[in-house]
């Protein structure tokens, strides 16, 4: 009989045990997703095209926080552009049928429009606001 306590005690001690480790690990992968967030890029996806109607960025606005890493995705579609933000030293060529890649850190807030430097496409309506804030 005592030794039938004895196990039990055991027993119990060994499931607290594991109880409190997987509560330990589920702290420590929460710590580590926030790591991973703080650090996560901001992905935006976008064409880039131009038809008798107008030149364009599918996508008008590009909000993110100060700090952030950026990427954006450009497919052209149809004509010549590049992906353009001067207070960020951007100029990117966008190849016809291929998605560009483009990453950089928002590390000045602001308003900052990203244009197609191809001359007239901007003034044609292809460009967008960058919009960063703290
Ligand atoms: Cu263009």
């Amino acid at each position: 009989m005592r030794k039938y306590v004895l196990i039990m005690f055991l027993v119990l001690g060994l499931v607290a045990l594991a109880g409190c480790s997987q509560q330990q690990g589920q702290a420590t992968n929460t710590a580590a997703n926030t790591a991973q967030n703080a650090a996560a890029v901001k992905e935006f996806s976008m064409t880039s095209y131009y038809d008798d109607k107008g030149k364009w960025f599918s996508l008008k606005e590009i909000d993110v926080k100060k700090g952030d890493k950026v990427r954006v995705k450009i497919t052209n579609t149809k004509g010549s552009h590049d992906f353009t933000i001067d207070e960020y030293g951007i100029k990117e060529m966008t190849p016809l049928n291929q998605e560009t890649v483009i990453e950089f850190t928002a590390d000045k807030v602001g308003d900052f429009i990203y244009y197609c430097s191809v001359p007239g496409h901007r003034a044609g309506g292809q460009w967008g606001t960058l919009k960063v804030t703290e």
